[in-house]
């Protein structure tokens, strides 16, 4: 046999092996043979590269690296769907449409919780996989969608076909992920959702080709008539289709459905979010129609965050830099929706109390809006005999000094300006990043430096260097890792008074606060003269915060370390805003999904350059939304309320 038929036939069997293992998940050949089969064929091709061709199988290795996204226009517009979070909301819905189409029956499936794909087929070829974007303009993905084992690479299908599915992360791939991750110390990800997207949006395919993502398909785009026809005739095309749909010919059905699929969730090996129930029969979708945003012929049913139990095995409690005392509960590692939780904030006495925690219980806990982890309650039948309530400590954890209440707040507080915990947490503020952003100065590296008693006070971070000698002995450091520390320290100096301000710690002075105020007063010495009168004065800063401020100034420790601060070099300006007179002066804009051309950061830059007022959120009030690309909820209000809505493409135009 010749090579060109050796290739051939390689292709026929990896293409047909790779759709029984990944689409029917009835592997007919052992992974040894495949991987063999798949490096002869690498081979191969690679002697003969005349032999290219786009659906070979060797495309799911990935290897093409994009410098950017283009974007793709959808030839019919991805649309979103509405949410229902209660069987009354959802037989609502289905009594509506049942009233309007009497003859209608519903096609029930699994939402899958990943992200929206369209794949594009041309004589049977896959030319073209885009992200749904704004539900007009996606991003083509083609490189990485290409990597998905389960994404057929040539379809039986002549002339030009579309399918929409879900590409999703399997629970199993997110867990594996992140253990990688957590080994590199790279940020982890929340959830399947989360991974699918960072995974998916990649320029290298060949990180794609790693993540193991999948994809179910659920949209036929080609004329049909019955969406229970459509899953089927996908099947038949050989693409990947979730098996648990279900044909139900009234409402009551409808409800089983879903309540069965709702015992069925955390046995899944995917994310579900919820059920899409569909009006089965495609030739009412018209007459039932759409709104600007999402079809009227489907609903998604969102089910509530999914409940896990577990052993729960303390209480402890944190001081924040602020000296806010935290009950934080910790408890036997459980996987709730994708990710693997050991600990949920208890966030203050009244809380705790109410939970009614004891020591030994078993919990349940869920992910509050799918993210924040949190305790819904103990599991009062298994709690052992004579267990003891976990009760609010009244004194510091850490220096063991009573602990303040202030009248009508809930939270306690160590007022002790000793505390290590509180020093230890204000000196890792202040180096983090969203502060004065001191590459390499960590958590444990701040808290081993205190510890040798080297800081104590944010001053001492300057004079570090006057301990080089000392700091290379220190385990585990040496001379390289400590002279770039200290350098990364020293290039700090020229941070804005902005990052400074937010870093010395003022109470309820976040980032944006500190800029606010750096924006009035520009100068340090400026800023510690500010009478409480002006500052509250000021849009954004309230009575409360212009209090705190007057307050710290009013500190002589704190005027001290300023001056110390000033001495040691660091930067105690705030680089004003040159306006540029523009379009944009004066104009309240709303940034929305990502920009190919810039990050968000740069984007607001400019845009206060050009005298705009950035705005996090839309309202009445909103001149522009300017909408990047996967521009989500803030689009959709800014067309709802009528406001100006510019694309990348017009604002980069506009700020030439
Ligand atoms: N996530 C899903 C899913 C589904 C919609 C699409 C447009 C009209 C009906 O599993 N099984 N079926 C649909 O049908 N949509 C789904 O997800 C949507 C896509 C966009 C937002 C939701 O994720």
């Amino acid at each position: 046999m010749d090579f060109k038929e050796r290739i051939l036939e390689l292709r026929e069997i990896l293409n047909k092996a790779g759709y029984e293992y990944y689409v029917l998940d009835k592997p007919t050949i052992s992974d040894y043979e495949y991987d063999k089969y798949m490096a002869e064929l690498i081979m191969l091709e690679g002697e003969h590269p005349e032999m290219q061709s786009s659906t070979s199988p060797t495309n799911k290795i990935g290897g093409e690296v994009l410098d950017r996204f283009e974007k793709v226009t959808h030839t019919n517009p991805m649309m979103s769907l509405g949410d229902v979070f209660s069987l009354e909301e959802l037989e609502d819905f289905l009594n509506k449409i049942l009233k309007e189409a009497p003859q209608a029956t519903f096609l029930c499936e699994l939402k899958i919780d990943g992200l929206s794909v369209s794949l594009k087929y041309n004589e049977g070829k896959l030319i073209q996989a885009a992200t749904r974007g704004n539900g007009r303009v996606g991003e083509n993905i083609t490189h990485n969608v290409k990597t998905i084992k389960s994404v057929p690479l040539e379809i039986p299908y002549k002339g030009e076909f579309e399918a929409r599915g879900e590409i999703f992360m399997p629970k199993k791939s997110l867990i594996k992920l992140n253990e990688e991750r957590a080994l590199a110390g790279d940020e982890l990800f929340a959830n399947c959702r989360n991974a699918a997207a960072g995974s998916i949006r990649q320029l290298d395919s060949k990180i794609t080709a790693k993540r193991n993502l999948d994809v179910f398909l659920y949209y036929y785009m080609n004329p049909i008539d019955t969406q229970e026809h459509a899953l089927e005739e996908l099947k038949k095309l050989g693409f990947k289709i979730n098996p648990l749909y279900r044909h139900c010919n009234n409402a009551s059905e409808v409800l089983d459905y879903v309540l069965e699929m709702g015992k069925l969730r955390e046995t899944l090996s995917y994310d579900i979010d919820g059920i899409v129930i569909k009006v089965n029969e495609i030739s009412l979708h018209d007459q039932i129609g759409y709104t600007v945003k999402v079809p009227k012929w489907a609903i998604a049913y969102k089910f509530k965050p999914e409940e896990v139990e577990t052993k729960l095995l303390d209480v402890t409690f944190q001081v924040g830099r602020s000296g806010v005392i935290t009950p934080v509960a910790s408890f036997e590692p459980v996987l709730v929706q994708g990710s693997v939780i050991s600990k949920a904030t208890l966030h203050n006495e009244d809380y705790l109390k109410e939970k009614d925690l004891h020591y030994g219980d078993t919990v349940i806990i869920h992910k509050a809006g799918d993210v924040i982890p949190e305790v819904v309650r103990p599991i009062i039948e298994k709690r052992v005999e004579g267990a003891k309530p976990i009760m609010m400590t009244y004194e510091c954890p850490c220096c063991h000094m009573p602990l303040t209440r202030l009248e009508g707040e809930a939270d306690y507080f160590c007022t002790n300006p000793l505390c290590s915990d509180r020093i230890i947490n204000s000196l890792i503020h202040f180096a983090s990043k969203p502060a004065y952003n001191i590459d390499g100065f960590g958590d444990k590296l701040v808290e081993l430096f205190y510890h040798e008693k080297y800081i104590n006070k944010i001053s001492d971070i300057f004079k570090l260097k006057d301990y080089r000698s000392e700091l290379i002995n220190l385990p585990k450091l040496g001379e390289k890792s400590i002279d770039k520390l200290l350098a990364n320290i020293e290039a700090s100096k020229k941070n804005p008074l902005n990052d400074l301000v937010f870093g010395l710690g003022i109470p309820n002075v976040g980032a944006k606060m500190a800029k606010v105020l750096c924006e009035a007063y520009p100068t340090m010495d400026l800023l510690k003269e500010a009478k409480l009168e002006d500052l509250s004065s000021l849009d954004d800063i309230g009575e409360v915060i212009a209090r705190e401020v007057v307050r710290y100034f009013n500190n002589p420790d704190n005027l001290a370390l300023i001056a110390e601060l000033k001495d040691l070099g660091l930067r105690m300006d705030y680089p004003k805003l040159v306006i540029t007179e523009s379009f944009f002066t004066n104009k309240k804009v709303v940034l929305t999904g990502t920009l190919n051309s810039m990050g968000r950061a740069e984007a607001k830059k400019l845009l206060e350059g050009l005298g705009a007022k950035n705005v996090d959120s839309v309202s009445k009030k909103t001149d522009i939304v300017i909408a990047g690309s996967e521009a989500g909820s803030k689009l959709d209000k800014a067309r709802a309320l009528g406001i100006r809505v510019m694309s990348e493409d017009e604002f980069l135009e506009l700020i030439k």
